[in-house]
């Protein structure tokens, strides 16, 4: 597959994406969300890969938003069509994703930025990344989920105070929020969160998968998530990675899965 936007590279056992369009503060057009998807589905069905970092490229940004230039003459439908697209295609396909997806924020993560990486399971940021969803100074709304997973993540009050006052926060404000979970120097950021996945990829790839699913439920009105969590947890019995887990541990040795 080839991309022009984005850069795929595969590692042992896990896989990076990065938005590759640093002119531009690697702003998300459409081309470039098409790639993601095309990449995302992908690396969803490669059983080699076991868990994705999405990161930036260039040292200022992760994502400073959709791309303004490509939206700035929409009508009200041609809005509310991409933003819906968009959803469908980028936001909820990450956050569904059988895999963890980590977001490494390496700098700006504005708007439809931090709405990706609010999308992916969850975070580590540089010490010189700013985040924030700046829309309404445009005159427009968050899009891409926004409005729904920052008060997940950070509590109503304090979404509705950055969401209002379009402003930014800073690393440390962002941890303490629990908008991200690590904070490190920018030149560490991709080796911890490596360090993380050397850790994902010693468990049930399997067992992963339907944790996903049942953490995702909390989240879903459609859905009760205790029911998805009964289901899930009974349908690993049986399987090969829930007999080589339990094997090992009575075995004393370590699971190879
Ligand atoms: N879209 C398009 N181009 C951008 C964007 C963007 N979001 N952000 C930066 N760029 C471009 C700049 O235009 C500039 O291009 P050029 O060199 O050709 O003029 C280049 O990137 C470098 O940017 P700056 O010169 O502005 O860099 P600075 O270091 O001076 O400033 C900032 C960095 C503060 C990040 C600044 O670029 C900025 O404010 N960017 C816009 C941030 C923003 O408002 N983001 C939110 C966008 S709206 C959005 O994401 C909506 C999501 C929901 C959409 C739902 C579907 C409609």
């Amino acid at each position: 597959m080839k991309f022009d936007n984005i850069l795929l590279e595969k590692r042992a056992g896990f896989a990076q994406i990065t938005i590759n369009r640093p002119k531009k503060l690697n702003a998300l057009n459409k081309e470039t969300i098409l790639e993601l998807h095309e990449a995302f589905k992908s690396l969803n069905d490669d059983q080699e890969v076991r868990a994705i970092i999405l990161t930036g490229s260039g040292d200022k940004a992760f994502v400073a938003g959709a791309d303004i230039s490509e939206f700035a003459d929409f009508s009200s439908e041609q809005g509310g069509e991409l933003a819906r697209k968009g959803q469908e295609i980028l936001f909820n396909f990450v956050e569904n994703m059988s895999k963890p997806v980590i977001a490494a924020i390496n700098g700006y993560a504005l708007g439809g930025g931090l709405e990706l990486a609010m999308a992916c399971h969850f975070r580590l940021a540089s010490t010189n990344a700013k985040m924030g969803l700046p829309e309404v100074s445009l005159g427009v709304i968050p899009g891409y989920g926004g409005t729904q997973r920052l008060p997940l993540l950070v509590g109503k009050g304090r979404a509705m105070e950055l969401i209002a006052t379009a402003s930014m926060i800073g690393a440390d404000d962002a941890k303490a929020y629990g908008l991200v979970n690590h904070v490190t120097a920018p030149e560490e950021l991709i080796a911890a969160t490596e360090k993380i996945i050397s850790r994902i990829m010693r468990n049930s790839p399997m067992a992963i998968s339907a944790a996903i699913r049942a953490v995702n439920d909390v989240y879903r009105e459609d859905k009760n998530g205790f029911e998805t969590e009964i289901t899930e947890f009974g349908n690993c019995f049986g399987t090969e990675e829930f007999i080589e887990g339990t094997t090992a541990f009575l075995e004393k040795r370590k699971a190879n899965f």
